[in-house]
């Protein structure tokens, strides 16, 4: 299954690879690769099948190093805030969708692939890979969701260092500050992503949807409000077969089967 040679799907029943291909620009995404972005995220959405995608770059150097530069420095002003708002609203897709997004972070993931990342509900990366918002080294700011989602994940403190500094970080250090969630040699990255993807896809789908936006739109909330909206939400577990089966496989001493619904 392809939606495009810029950015290729590969379906493995619950499990979803997706690959950026634009090696010789380090998969930096220009207006074609983005729309094939979209349109693959729009693809694994609509699919009822799948609950875990992957999102990779190919190549052994880059995961995303950006947005196209080239695409970016003639706009005008109104063309800038066009692509933002656009962008923005497919990062929005991967954070607000229903599917559990890993960003497999095999090379440079800076200013717009960082944003990327940052959309993704894991991040994992190869011990050779950086990270970085190096955007003010082109007189610009991050414009994907970087100055916001950035700090909520790492802090304002660690994330103004990273946009104001530029300095791209190691994986490494890029778990020491929570950014990633794990470091594996290059050479298994792939693998330990799908082994995540693995474990994950073995779990009932209504219940991965709803700790996804348990934490996602609890965090807009005030601590009451999302308290009440966590209640709610434990409450619609119970509308579930698979509540049903799980507690009942529990008390029975065997293996659940789930049943998505
Ligand atoms: N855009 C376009 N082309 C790129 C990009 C990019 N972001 N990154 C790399 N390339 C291209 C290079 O131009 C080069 O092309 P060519 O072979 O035709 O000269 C090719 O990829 C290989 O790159 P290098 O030769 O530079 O490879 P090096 O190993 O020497 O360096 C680096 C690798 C350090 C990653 C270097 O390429 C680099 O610094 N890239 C730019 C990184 C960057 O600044 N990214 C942030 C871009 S800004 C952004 O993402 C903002 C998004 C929000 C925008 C809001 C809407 C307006």
């Amino acid at each position: 299954e392809t939606a495009g040679d810029l950015v290729i799907t590969e379906k493995f029943d619950a499990l979803a690879l997706m690959t950026i291909n634009r090696p010789k620009a380090l998969n930096a995404l220009d207006q074609l690769t983005l729309q094939q972005l979209d349109a693959a995220v729009s693809a694994i959405e609509a699919d009822p099948q799948i609950k875990v995608a992957i999102i990779t770059g190919s190549g052994e150097k880059a995961f995303v190093a950006g947005g196209d530069i080239g695409v970016m420095q003639p706009l005008d002003p109104l063309g800038a805030r066009r692509i933002a708002v656009d962008v923005q609203q497919l990062l929005n897709k991967i954070e607000y969708g229903s599917t559990v997004y890993i960003a497999a972070i095999n090379g440079y993931a800076l200013g717009g692939g960082c944003e990327l990342a940052l959309a993704c509900d894991i991040r994992i990366a190869a011990d050779s890979a950086q990270l970085g918002q190096p955007e003010v080294n082109l007189g610009i700011i991050p414009g994907w969701g970087g100055t916001q989602r950035l700090p909520r994940l790492v802090g304002s403190s660690m994330a103004k260092q990273l946009m104001f500094t530029g300095e791209r970080i190691s994986a490494a250090r890029a778990a020491q500050i929570g950014l990633v969630s794990e470091v594996v040699p290059a050479t298994g990255l792939l693998a330990r992503a799908r082994e995540l993807a693995q474990i994950i896809a073995a779990k009932p789908k209504m219940a991965l949807q709803l700790i996804k936006e348990a934490v996602n739109n609890g965090r807009e909330m005030d601590m009451q409000r999302a308290f009440a909206y966590e209640a709610d939400l434990f409450g619609l577990c119970f509308a579930t077969a698979d509540q049903k089966e799980g507690m009942l496989a529990f008390l029975e001493k065997r293996q659940p089967q789930w049943r998505d619904q």
